[in-house]
This record gives C-alpha cells, sequence and structure tokens, in this order.
C-alpha cells in the first residue's frame, strides 16, 4: 500500500495547490470573501462557492483515488455533498471532468456563467503538483484496498482559510489562529476494524517564498498497521521537567478549562483553532494533549492526525469512554474507530465523535488528564 500512500501524498498536494489558487486569483478570491462585502442576494452563491472550493477538491481526491483504486471507490467519504443548487434553482452535480475544458464547462454552472473563475479552477483541479519528496522508499504495507476506506476533510478550519490572517510561524511555537490553521486531511481507516492505518495532511500555507512571496506547503505523514509504525515527524523529545501542555479550543466549556489550568497551570494551556490542527500540534509537541469535551468534530476531522500519532505510540480516545472506562487508559475499546455510523443520528451528526476526544501522544499523559475531568463532565 505504499504506493496508495504516494497518490494521497500527490491528491493532497493538487488539494493544497486549488486551496492556494483560490486565494491568490482574485476572481476566485472575490467569490470566496464576497460574504463581507455582499448583500443578502449573493449570500446563498458565495456561501456555495466557499463550500464549492471544498467539494471540488473532496471530488478531485474521489476521482483520482477511484481511477487508481477502483475496489477503494464505494468507500471514500467526506465533509460535503457533491450536490449543488445553483442560482437558478438548477440542481448540479460536481464532478472532475475527463478533460479540463468539460471541467470548467460545469463548474461555471454553479459559479453563475462566471467562466473566468470556472477556468481558474478546473485548471488547479487537471493540474499535476510537483514530485513530493516523502521517503516512502522500501515501506510494505500488508494490507489491500478492498480492506480500505477513506475519511477526506477537503479544508480543515474553513473559517479561518476564508479569514485567512498570515502568520509567521516560529520553530516550536504553536500559532492560535490563521491560514497555517487551514489543512487538507486525508485519512485512511480499516474497514472491519475501523482503526486508522494510514494518513497524510497537507498544510498548504506553511510559508510564504521569500524569492516570490507565495505561498508554500508542508506535508506530514504516518502508517500504522499492525507492527509497521512509521511517521514523517520523528518523535518530539520531551523537555526534563517540562511539565505537560494541553491545547483546546476556543470554544471548550469553562468546568474543563478551569479543571486543565489547575493541572498544567495557565501557562500550559494553549488554545487554537482547527480540530486538525490541534492534533497535528500533538504530533509535532507543541502540545502533550489535545482535549475536547464536545461531540464538535467528525470522523473526517480525526482520522488522518489519529493515524500519525498511533504511528509515534500515541492515538486519539472517546473522552467519555475513557472517563467510564474501569480499565482505564489501556483499554482499546476507547480509542476512536472510522467504519461506523451513530445510527440514532441523522446527516453528518452520524459521524461525529459524539463523547469529545483526547489526542496524545503517551498514555502516561493522558492518565493524568483524566483524573482531574473525571467528576467535571
Ligand atoms: C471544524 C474546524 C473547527 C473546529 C470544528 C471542526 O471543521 O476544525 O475549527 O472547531 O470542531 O469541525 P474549533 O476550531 O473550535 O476546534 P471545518 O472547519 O471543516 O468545519
Ligand atoms: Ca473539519
Amino acid at each position: 500500500m505504499a504506493d496508495l500512500l504516494r497518490l494521497l501524498l500527490r491528491v493532497a498536494e493538487k488539494a493544497a495547490n486549488v486551496a492556494r489558487v483560490c486565494r491568490q486569483e482574485a476572481p476566485l478570491f472575490q467569490l470566496l470573501v464576497q460574504e463581507k462585502t455582499g448583500d443578502d442576494k449573493n449570500k446563498k452563491f458565495v456561501q456555495d462557492f466557499k463550500t464549492l472550493a471544498d467539494v471540488v477538491i473532496q471530488e478531485m481526491i474521489r476521482h483520482d483515488v477511484g481511477a487508481q483504486f477502483p475496489e477503494m471507490a464505494g468507500f471514500i467519504h467526506g465533509e460535503e455533498s457533491n450536490k449543488f443548487e445553483n442560482g437558478l434553482g438548477e440542481c448540479v452535480t460536481v464532478t472532475v471532468c475527463s478533460t479540463e475544458e468539460e471541467t470548467a464547462a460545469l463548474l461555471a454552472t454553479v459559479l453563475g456563467g462566471d467562466h473566468t473563475a470556472a477556468s481558474l479552477l478546473a485548471r488547479a483541479i487537471h493540474q499535476d503538483p510537483a514530485t513530493i519528496a516523502a521517503d516512502t522508499d522500501g515501506l510494505a504495507v500488508p494490507l489491500s484496498p478492498s480492506e480500505l476506506g477513506i475519511w477526506i476533510d477537503p479544508i480543515d478550519a474553513t473559517s479561518q482559510y476564508i479569514e485567512g490572517r498570515e502568520e509567521v510561524l516560529e520553530e516550536g511555537r504553536l500559532f492560535p489562529s490563521g491560514l497555517h490553521c487551514a489543512l487538507v486531511l486525508i485519512g485512511v481507516y480499516l474497514r472491519s476494524t475501523g482503526e486508522p492505518v494510514m494518513g497524510v495532511i497537507n498544510q498548504p500555507f506553511n510559508y510564504k517564498d521569500p524569492a516570490g512571496g507565495r505561498w508554500k506547503g508542508k506535508h506530514f505523514w504516518g502508517v500504522s498497521c499492525g507492527s509497521i509504525n512509521v511517521c514523517s515527524v520523528s518523535r518530539p523529545k520531551d523537555g526534563p521537567g517540562a511539565g505537560l501542555s494541553v491545547v483546546l479550543s476556543s470554544s471548550e466549556k469553562p468546568v474543563v478549562k478551569d479543571a486543565l489550568t489547575s493541572l498544567c497551570g495557565p501557562d500550559k494551556l494553549m488554545f487554537a483553532s482547527g480540530a486538525g490542527y490541534k492534533i497535528l500540534c500533538v504530533i509535532q509537541g507543541l502540545a502533550d494533549v489535545y482535549v475536547l469535551s464536545e461531540g464538535s468534530t467528525f470522523k473526517w476531522d480525526s482520522c488522518a492526525p489519529h493515524a500519525l500519532l498511533r504511528a509515534l505510540g500515541g492515538g486519539v480516545v472517546d473522552l467519555n469512554k475513557c472517563l467510564q472506562s474501569s480499565s482505564g487508559v489501556q483499554d482499546p475499546q476507547i480509542e476512536l474507530t472510522y467504519h461506523q455510523p451513530n445510527t440514532e443520528r441523522k446527516g453528518a451528526e452520524r459521524w461525529a465523535n459524539h463523547g469529545g476526544l483526547v489526542a496524545y501522544r503517551d498514555s502516561s499523559q493522558l492518565r493524568s488528564i483524566i483524573g482531574p475531568l473525571k467528576d467535571k463532565l
């Protein structure tokens, strides 16, 4: 399955290009940000366009993976539906056509006849990315495509992507908000058990090329299958006596914030946007754990980064199950799985991580936050 990993790295880079083009090309960017200046009649159209960028990326990934691995075609899931109602009330199904011209013509029907924007978007979709430098040589994963499913989050932290704040990232520092929180997430799970076995994360806005001033991205990947645990990120070294650091959503419950402040001190409690980004901070060692008490994330947010954490010896547990489990953090049943919907819910909620989550690298750090939270939730 090293071929699948190489393909996902390539399509994630194509997705990152689409995300960058939508912000760099004026005709597309205007559509993206029109909501701030547009009047009500455009609101629906602009909402469509923002979601269209998501849908186009998702359909592009679905198209490319299904073409190379037909056995996976029915098991490639994403956040968005590809059915659109355009400004004329026509229902349009967004797909990637076999030629760029056909894709542009289709997109123009969603973009109110804006052929300039449609052509720019279609070009980014059909353009092959630059070669991806990733050391996957010699990687042999004993899995077959017919055993696997995929979760796609085309652009996680959409709000940060639209707002577009630019931060110059400093090595070793977590930045709470900005374009760098926007991530393309592609996670692969075992259909039989729901375990995450492979993950690709692309950060389209990692830094600005000092020469041309254009955004450059960065990718991260991991494979965790049986005894094979490989990650493009090396396991961070925990400083001696560094103390536990926690990253939270800015909308986390005060009772959780208070309990964790008492545990690790106010300086070690951080906040950031993006569910995927917060798990990436744990992967990179910018935080030790990410705690979320709400069911506000979904399988597409957590599957990809979960695979990287497993490759590093960590994981992502269901917080409620963890608090209720009699066998504590060693219970394998508390890890999030990705193959079964919650049948008591409807729509996207069927795939929510209802019980909240804790992302961790080291189970001893997971164990240390359970105590203070046990009687609070
Ligand atoms: C969102 C996004 C938000 C996150 C929310 C996710 O996904 O990651 O940032 O909220 O839970 O579902 P928060 O920033 O408070 O962690 P999307 O942007 O794809 O809707
Ligand atoms: Ca998301």
